[in-house]
């Protein structure tokens, strides 16, 4: 098959999925994957050749950011023909999904179309009145539609009013990446990454780091950056905590500073899915996170980590020193929650479910 992905080229766990799975895919088929940046992830010289979206700089455009959507259908439709792709799988439906359909019908049908939605471009930008009806239209004309979620799923239909089958792929983690690593310290390593924007509900976690540093020898790693850093960074001042909490700002090999961790904290205020608490359960690390979405179908509560309702601080620290303070729990945690990973998310059981989608699709041309 010779298949293009379009997707985003930042950290953000869409654009990590797609490149992923981009990866995976190039070992038996075709892969060109289409953004405006080289994505994070993307190998150098591997086997996904990539095509940049060049935008055009113009005074007009300046108040009116049309330009990409318009951009990456026009280099979706020149790499459909040029290479004659069979298909064209968009992660995040704005506008990625958009701009596929666009292509689509540029190219007189001759790519089907594949859209995963991972969340956000569902339930927060796609159904904001200025996007919904484009949105729920390039979900509709999608040939194939997934979600990372059966929480994600249900949302999406009852927010976009779909009559589209929606397929829930979950997202995969690569295990012999994300694995326990050699620790040498015996400090324990609290840690957190995300885009630091308020719904991961970051002071939260500092709040809740400050109460179990009063009882343990520990550290907070946040990985990442975003619109909530410089606010954190001075609640940790404040709260007189600055020298055991650490901003590290994007970082490329999360796995190695996972593969450290003692505990993951996730105490978003909504998640489809949760990719990072997933790479931390691959790295052997407890998770401690909000009873929603997509990390209530992730996370059993006792068994691999701890479930808390969305900002309950005093659950999030006691939760945090009760998996800390007790190695034994902290291990059967760390090695339950690999387990799961082994048995749902590796990229063996997940890649092959999308392959099936493409073909079924095919089979329809
Ligand atoms: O968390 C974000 O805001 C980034 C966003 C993205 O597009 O990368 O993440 C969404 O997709 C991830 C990959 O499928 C999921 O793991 C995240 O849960 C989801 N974020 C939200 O739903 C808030």
């Amino acid at each position: 098959m010779k298949i293009g992905i379009a997707c985003f080229p930042t950290f953000g766990g869409s654009g990590i999925i797609a490149t992923e799975l981009a990866h995976l895919l190039a070992k038996k088929h075709e892969l060109h994957l289409i953004s405006y940046d080289k994505p994070v992830r993307l190998e150098k010289d591997g086997d996904v050749s990539f095509h940049k979206v060049e935008l055009l700089e113009y005074p007009l455009f300046e108040r009116v950011p049309c330009c990409y959507s318009l951009a990456l259908a026009s280099k979706l439709a020149d790499v459909i023909r040029s290479y004659k792709l069979d298909i064209i799988h968009a992660h995040y439906a704005v506008p990625n999904a958009v701009s596929a359909y666009l292509a689509k019908q540029i190219c007189k049908d001759s790519a089907k179309v594949v859209t995963t939605l991972h969340g956000t471009d569902s339930y927060l930008v796609g159904s904001h009145p200025s996007y919904k009806e484009v949105t729920q239209f390039s979900m509709q004309q999608s040939d194939g539609l997934t979600a990372v979620s059966e929480y994600l799923k249900e949302r999406t239909m009852t927010e976009f009013n779909i009559s589209k089958e929606i397929k829930v792929i979950p997202n995969f983690v690569d295990p012999q990446e994300f694995r326990r690593l050699k620790k040498d310290r015996e400090q324990k390593i609290i840690c957190h990454s995300s885009n630091f924007r308020p719904l991961k509900r970051i002071p939260d976690i500092i709040k809740a780091f400050r109460t179990a540093s009063r009882e343990i020898n520990c550290k907070l790693l946040l990985i990442g950056d975003g619109p909530e850093r410089p606010k954190a960074e001075k609640l940790a001042k404040n709260l007189e905590i600055s020298d055991r909490v650490h901003f590290l700002g994007n970082v490329k090999n999360v796995q190695e500073i996972l593969g450290k961790s003692d505990l993951f904290l996730l105490p978003s205020e909504d998640e489809s899915f949760g990719l990072a608490a997933l790479e931390a359960m691959s790295c052997e690390v407890p998770v401690v996170a909000s009873n929603i979405g997509g990390l209530k179908e992730l996370i059993t509560h006792g068994v691999d980590g701890y479930l808390i309702t969305v900002g309950d601080v005093e659950a999030l620290a006691e939760y945090s020193l009760k998996t800390l303070q007790d190695p034994k729990l902290q291990e059967e945690f760390g090695k339950n929650a690999r387990q799961k990973v082994l048995k749902k998310y590796t990229p063996d059981k997940i890649v092959p479910r999308y392959e099936n989608l493409y073909n079924e699709i095919l089979k329809e041309r």
